[in-house]
């Protein structure tokens, strides 16, 4: 195995195996990696960057799972726990409403006591408020619990939810698709089986989702070629998934932080094999709000070609984590960065439709 046969093989469109994969991590340089995986992108996407007018509704950050590189999750009734009401999620819905938002993102911790009944009166109340805004919701964590709950099976519940308002699934949830790796990360969290079920199930209703890997904690890149190649098979088999978004892992204040973050170097790395591997998935996702702006500039030349949008300051996740505290980019401001590395932006809906000026 050599990189310039590996190039080759990516230049004529042929999949790249594990071994491969694990080669090219290992031996390629950043340079070369940038090209190879820029010369996916553009056969992909052109010089074209996405983006979207978006923020997100966290009902509660009371959570049954206690995964250890969460800054998130509290129990009921801890300093620092939330669990909205519908009228306040309402209030934020309206507080959104008229300024050309089209996608509300809408996760939170697994509640003990949420059923996918509550949830989807939640989507439906969301819809009235926000309508024709599209709804991306509920990681197939929390998809799994809330369905489990009832009587329902996976199918139903998932019709439930689509019938109540629900366009799209999150990427959330995946963090690495490795049972022994889970096992010390996110115990309690449902297996990899779970996540690529509800995924599976919900492509096959013709709901589209994204996928998430959660990265640069413990898990090795072998695990993370792993990861990416289940990915891949299912989109094999479904076409469902939209967009990619790998996540490195952010260290303050959760159990794991002593662990420190992963370099700059190694994210790109991840980001370029991440478009090399996942050649049936058009979109990859650098997602500012964890990267930090110039972090998602740089990923724009590793073979990134989405953005997120402007968030509004609505998300906790990350900047409970040590990230930038008030995510809010304005349109002009995201294009800005998108001009600024080189590229084109474009305005899109959840499901990649063009959003015209
Ligand atoms: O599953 C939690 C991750 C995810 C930390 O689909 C952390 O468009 C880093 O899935 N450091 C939820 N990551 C967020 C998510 C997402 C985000 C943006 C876009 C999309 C999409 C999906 O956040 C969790 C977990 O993997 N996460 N804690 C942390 N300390």
């Amino acid at each position: 195995m050599t990189l310039s046969v590996l190039s080759e093989k990516i230049y004529s469109g042929e999949r790249l195996s594990l071994e491969e994969t694990l080669f090219l991590y290992e031996a390629a340089p950043l340079s070369e990696l940038s090209v190879l995986a820029t010369y996916r992108r553009e056969q992909l996407n052109g010089k074209k960057v996405f983006f979207n007018r978006n923020f997100h509704l966290e009902p509660t950050n009371i959570c049954i799972n206690d995964c250890v590189f969460c800054s998130y999750r509290r129990n009921a009734g801890d300093e620092g726990s939330w669990d909205y009401s519908l009228e306040e999620m309402l209030a934020e819905c309206r507080r959104q409403a008229g300024i050309g938002i089209t996608e509300v993102h809408i996760v939170g911790g697994v509640h003990p006591d949420r059923d996918v009944h509550y949830y989807a009166g939640l989507l439906k109340a969301v819809k009235e408020v926000l309508n024709g805004v599209c709804i991306k919701a509920f990681t197939a964590i929390e998809i799994d619990y809330m369905i489990r709950k009832t009587n329902m099976s996976l199918h139903d519940g998932l019709l439930l939810l689509k019938h109540n308002g629900l366009t799209t699934i999150p990427g959330g949830g995946a963090e690495i698709l490795n049972d022994e790796i889970r096992q010390r990360i996110c115990p309690k969290k449902g297996s990899s089986a779970i996540w690529l079920k509800v995924h599976e199930a919900a492509h096959k209703l013709g709901i589209r989702t994204n996928a998430t890997m959660l990265f640069g904690h413990i898990e090795t890149p072998l695990h993370r070629i792993q990861h990416l190649i289940k990915l891949r098979d299912l989109q094999d088999l479904t076409g469902g998934f939209d967009a990619f978004i790998p996540l490195k892992y952010k260290s303050h204040n959760n159990v794991l932080g002593y662990i420190g973050e992963a370099p700059a170097m190694e994210v790109l790395r991840t980001v370029a094999l991440s478009r090399l591997v996942l050649d049936n998935v058009a979109h990859i996702k650098a997602y500012w709000p964890m990267l930090g702006k110039e972090l998602m500039q740089m990923s724009l030349l590793f073979g990134a070609d989405d953005i997120d949008g402007t968030i509004n300051d609505s998300t906790k996740i990350y900047s409970m984590a040590g990230a930038n505290e008030h995510p809010i980019l304005t349109n002009g401001e995201l294009c800005r960065l998108v001009c600024d590395a080189g590229f084109t932006p474009v305005e899109r809906d959840t499901l990649y439709k063009e959003v015209s000026a």
